[in-house]
């Protein structure tokens, strides 16, 4: 069985860094663009497009694409895959935290005692997770965001860069909070919230 890279993209750039730290030998990328095939990348080549892989008989590897509801959607269709858990030799995981397949902890990464991480999270460059947190699947922290104790992100949330969320609090799923978010208070399912304390922002409603 070999091990390959849903993706080509910056997100699969990092993911490729972080096996090959771990010592794991990748044999190729899969990625739909037709100006990435052929490409290589540290020594790694596009072989084909993710129809390729479906085509294959099932394989070892890791959703690289940051997109978290099309690495859900991957995740699905590429059903029978053994999708492999990452963990940067600069990262620090405690013992007692536990992590699902296909959930990679990049670079300076934090994960604190009985942490129970989802499948396909990505912790990203310098993100922490502290004691007692809940991660659901297809969770992102964006690099630098910082979750006190015993938060709960709920899945699919995106939290962007350098955001924050005080203890206790619950993220629901597929809400994105913004770059630098501060968040104090639970946040619903499915809304987008930002600022200092982060808020939900309003839309439009359709009026121009
Ligand atoms: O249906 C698709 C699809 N199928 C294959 N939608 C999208 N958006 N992309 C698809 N792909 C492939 O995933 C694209 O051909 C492309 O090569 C790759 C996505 O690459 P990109 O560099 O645009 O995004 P990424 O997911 O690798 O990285 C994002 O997320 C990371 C976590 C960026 O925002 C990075 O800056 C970030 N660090």
């Amino acid at each position: 069985m070999g091990v390959y890279i849903i993706g080509a993209g910056g997100h699969a750039k990092v993911v490729l860094s972080t096996l090959l730290d771990a010592g794991i030998r990748v044999d190729g990328f899969f990625d739909d663009d037709p100006g990435k095939q052929g490409l290589v990348l540290f020594g790694v080549r596009v072989i084909g497009t993710i129809a390729d892989a479906k085509a294959m008989s099932p394989q070892a590897g890791v959703i690289g694409i940051g997109d978290n509801r099309l690495r859900k959607r991957l995740a699905q269709e590429l059903a029978g895959w053994e999708w492999l858990c990452v963990v940067h030799s600069r990262a620090y995981v405690h013992p007692s935290a536990t992590l699902g397949p296909g959930t990679v902890i990049f670079a300076g990464a934090v994960v604190q005692p009985c942490a129970r991480l989802g499948s396909h999270v990505i912790v990203n460059t310098g993100a922490t997770v502290d004691h007692d947190c809940v991660v659901e699947d297809f969770v992102h922290l964006a690099p630098g965001v910082h979750l006190a104790g015993s938060v709960v992100v709920e899945e699919g949330a995106f939290l962007g860069i350098g955001s924050v969320v005080v203890p206790g609090i619950r993220v629901g799923s597929w809400t994105v909070v913004g770059a630098g978010g501060v968040v104090i208070r639970d946040l619903p399912p499915s809304i987008t919230a930002a600022g200092v304390p982060a808020r939900p922002l309003l839309s439009s409603g359709g009026c121009g």
